[in-house]
């Protein structure tokens, strides 16, 4: 990248109180980016604070912060956030749901979601449609010749791996080169170690619940895991529903207190997972994402609008946007 731009970013937040903010229950991609942009700015004498709204619920997340030392707070955690106080927010972008307005100035966005709703209110902007945020994140100290900690390489590429699905879903020829550099400076041992025991037993529940609930019209399996379930998790179940050999698109909901949490995932070229999801439930809740991953919600007043039946009748939805999406 242009090392000009580098600047630009060092240059806003220059001696400033820096936030770098995370989408809601933020996942190994979004935690890895905010680290290596923390430490990235670190070598450029500006100091930042790591923050997110929501929970870190995945045993193998939260494993990620001890492995590599990753301070990162939860907005209750944090005191005194200023009006004043600039907000980077790294893998995500307002307004989309999934990212909560605190009440700094949000001054920049790295990230690599397509931009559905046209956010042109940062001062600083920097969304590349890769595989993963890490990759773009690397390409900071890459194209800069900043020096990389093994702790910030190994992070970063854990990051690129659990995004891209170990380069395979979305992945570019960028996701590549930064693997490949990052691979120079990574501990693999350590990134080897976090796969081991990545499923937590009571993950089995939910499990259970999406292979018993499952349906499937054409190539697209529908499932639900009917009591509450962290987000990542629900995410975790669509790719393994996406598994199945008949299965090109999969579309999994759990249930929780609020309403109904999706996650989608698509394999076919034709059928891409944010705008199916977006376009579903524009009027009724909120949906985005990328090609091949998305996730929506849809609340508990417009869930009741649908009746008992409300199941059948968003599964219908999402097979009329599907058809209308084909032609
Ligand atoms: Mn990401």
């Amino acid at each position: 990248m242009d090392t000009n731009k580098i600047k630009d970013l060092i240059d806003l937040v220059q001696g400033k109180k820096v936030y770098i903010q995370t989408h809601n229950f933020p996942d190994p991609d979004a935690i890895s980016s905010a680290f290596g942009m923390k430490k990235f700015l670190e070598a450029y004498n500006i100091e930042a604070t790591l923050c997110y709204v929501g929970s870190i619920d995945r045993y193998n997340t939260r494993k990620m912060m001890d492995a590599f030392g990753i301070d990162i707070f939860s907005y209750d955690e944090i005191e005194g956030m200023n009006i004043d106080d600039y907000i980077i927010h790294v893998d995500c972008q307002k307004p989309n749901a999934n990212t909560t307005d605190l009440p700094g100035d949000e001054v920049a966005c790295i990230d690599h979601h397509p931009v559905f709703i046209e956010a042109d209110s940062y001062r600083y902007m920097d969304i590349r449609i890769v595989g993963a945020c890490s990759t773009i994140v690397a390409d900071y100290y890459y194209s800069s010749n900043t020096p990389i900690s093994s702790d910030v390489a190994t992070a970063l590429a854990y990051g690129i791996k659990m995004d891209t699905d170990d380069l395979i879903r979305g992945t570019t020829a960028l996701d590549i080169d930064m693997m490949s550099y990052l691979f120079k400076h990574a501990d693999w041992c350590k990134l080897n170690s976090m796969y081991n025991s990545t499923i937590e037993f009571q993950d089995l529940k939910a499990y259970g619940a999406a292979i018993e609930n499952i349906e499937v019209f054409d190539y697209v399996g529908f499932s639900y895991i009917p009591f509450e379930c962290p987000n990542s998790l629900v995410a975790i179940i669509s790719d393994f529903i996406l598994s199945l050999d008949v299965v090109d698109v999969s579309i999994v909901y759990s249930v929780n207190s609020e309403g109904i949490k999706y996650s989608v995932r698509s394999e076919r070229v034709d059928v891409d997972a944010g705008k199916l999801i977006h376009e579903t439930l524009k009027d009724i809740g909120s949906g985005g994402g990328h090609a091949a991953m998305a996730g929506g919600f849809v609340g508990n007043d417009e869930l009741a609008k649908f009746g008992r039946n409300y199941d059948g009748k968003l599964k219908e939805l999402f097979m009329e946007t599907l058809k209308g999406m084909l032609h």
